[in-house]
């Protein structure tokens, strides 16, 4: 069986780190495009060279010509600015939504059949701007955001409770960003849903209200420490995650930013939602019933996405 072809749009923090854990994963063959070249091929060399010392055979390419996408089985696009100390990652919708446009062209004429990961921020705004613009159909345009989130609100709880981060499940759902709303009654460890771990005396709902805030604004926490350039690590793991579950047709149940055409209420929006991932792209989106209370954070997370992507449109038509 030949090997995959993935296609890396964006040859930054973020791209680097995700061609570094194809290879460890050897999940394909890596070409990643960016408009300095050099960085991508000097990146694509460099990770290739450490192939013999982990024991990998991905090939690894770097271009600036967007023929090299040619047949992408995967593409992940990280292409643009990232958010500055003092930016909100809304202030970022002009710069890239451009930049996405562009994107959607190059993969619209060389690789349309690829499943395609938008991790750009303004996430679920840029995720928008790719489909409309590259018109793949809606199954195979997803962003990356709810597996970040869920990650970093797992680690919290983790240690919250001194347990493993394995044994820790958390579900999240909205947009990416400060509306972001975490499940807590559907998040557990080890089955125990975190409400009932309150009761239990394992933590109070005070801290568990922290955990929340601090995820929700995890992203910011790390702009800040960074001072330049924002967390790209973890935003990589968890898209490889997606990416891993559709090459491998593994149907891993994550959330992901999704086109939404009804569910939860909500339709022609693109938001974050738990979804089952598969060798179909998205197979399924998972609908629970929400309270009032959860229902609504989820609509004025909604309200936030929706208000990114109308100033997207004013932009890119
Ligand atoms: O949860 C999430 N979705 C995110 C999103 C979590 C963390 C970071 N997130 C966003 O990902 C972040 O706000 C940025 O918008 C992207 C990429 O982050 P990264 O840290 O990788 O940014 P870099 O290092 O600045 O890399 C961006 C690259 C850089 O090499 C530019 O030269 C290139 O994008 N770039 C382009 N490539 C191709 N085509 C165009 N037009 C282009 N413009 C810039």
């Amino acid at each position: 069986m030949a090997r995959k072809k993935i296609a890396l749009i964006g040859a930054g923090n973020i791209g680097g780190t995700l061609a570094h854990l194809i290879g460890l994963k050897e999940l394909g063959d890596v070409v990643m495009f960016d408009v300095f070249p050099g960085v991508a091929g000097g990146k694509a060399l460099d990770i290739m060279q450490s192939g013999p010392v982990d024991g990998f055979d991905s090939a690894m390419a770097g271009t600036g010509d967007y023929a090299d996408i040619a047949g992408s089985d995967v593409v992940i696009i990280t292409a643009g600015f990232p958010r500055m100390p003092g930016m909100s990652r809304d202030d970022l919708v002009s710069k890239n939504a451009g930049v996405i446009a562009q994107v959607a062209e190059g993969v619209k004429t060389h690789c349309p059949n690829a499943f395609v990961i938008v991790i750009t921020n303004p996430l679920d705004a840029m995720v928008w701007v790719f489909q409309q613009k590259s018109g793949l159909p809606a199954n195979k345009v997803v962003g990356m955001a709810g597996v970040l989130d869920s990650s970093r609100f797992r680690l919290f709880l983790a240690q919250e409770f001194n347990v493993s981060v394995e044994d820790v499940t958390a579900f999240v759902l909205g947009g990416h960003g400060d509306t972001m709303v975490p499940l807590t009654r559907y998040s557990t460890v080890a089955g125990i849903p975190v409400p009932d771990l309150v009761k239990m005396g394992w933590t109070t709902q005070e801290k568990v209200d922290a955990i929340v805030a601090r995820t929700a604004n995890g992203g910011g926490e790390i702009v800040k420490l960074l001072e330049k350039g924002s967390a790209f690590y973890a935003p990589a793991a968890s898209a490889i995650a997606m990416a891993e579950s559709y090459l491998k047709d593994k149907k891993r149940v994550l959330p992901c930013a999704a086109w939404l055409t009804g569910q939860y209420g909500v339709k022609n929006l693109y938001v974050g939602v738990p979804v089952v991932i598969g060798a179909g792209g998205v197979e399924r989106i998972v609908e629970i019933e929400l309270n009032a209370t959860e229902k609504a954070a989820f609509d004025k997370s909604c309200g936030a996405v929706q208000e990114l992507i109308d100033a997207s449109k004013k932009l890119v038509g």
